[in-house]
């Protein structure tokens, strides 16, 4: 697709992916939730909620858009990136800008943590309501972007689709590289 980076497409769960850091679709709390954000805490144990607390006492949690960092715990990655994907309001209140921060902060975040590869959910459209569609031509416009533009060491990046309905919508997008 890009430079010297590969990108993956998987249908799965991110708990069970290799990658240096995995990506979860948390709440501004930190403080877990269900989703994926509910099977990363469960699979990677205490040590990521230890470290999510630290971080809400420091920072207050985490706004929209940005992007947080924790060990991975019982994992298999070393990290686990805390981003807060929008609510979908209707696509007036920037969602679009908001959801475009997630990508870009969560690889800005791998980055700074020397992560070499990263897996993504399909941030913002389980609870949040995003519309799929859109959505994956964000998360990968976005991430294409990332790696042809920034002087960046990422090598593999992984999108990891739950259902069917992510796994077609991303191989059409990814078509188009
Ligand atoms: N592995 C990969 N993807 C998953 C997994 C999994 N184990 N489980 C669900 N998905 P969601 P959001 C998919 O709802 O929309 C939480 O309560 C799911 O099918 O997890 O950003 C947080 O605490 C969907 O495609 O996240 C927040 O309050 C995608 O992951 C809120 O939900 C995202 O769905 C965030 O909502």
């Amino acid at each position: 697709m890009m430079k010297d980076s590969i990108v993956q497409l998987i249908r799965g769960d991110i708990t069970k992916t290799e990658a240096d850091a995995i990506v979860n679709a948390a709440n501004t709390s930190l403080m877990g939730g269900g989703g994926v954000d509910g099977a990363i805490h469960r699979a990677g144990g205490k040590a990521i909620l230890e470290e999510c607390m630290k971080i809400r006492n420091q920072q207050g949690g985490c706004a929209v858009g940005e992007a947080v960092v924790t060990t991975g715990g019982n994992l298999r990655s070393r990290l686990v990136i805390h981003t807060v994907g929008p609510v979908w309001h209707g696509g007036m209140n920037n969602e679009e800008q908001r959801l475009k921060d997630c990508y870009r902060n969560s690889l800005t975040q791998a980055d700074l943590n020397e992560a070499t590869s990263i897996a993504f959910p399909n941030i913002s459209t389980g609870i949040y309501k995003y519309p799929k569609s859109l959505a994956s031509y964000i998360a990968v416009e976005e991430v294409s972007k990332y790696l042809l533009n920034k002087e960046t060491k990422i090598k593999k990046v992984v999108f990891v689709c739950f259902d069917e309905e992510n796994l077609e919508l991303y191989k059409n997008e990814l078509k188009k590289y």
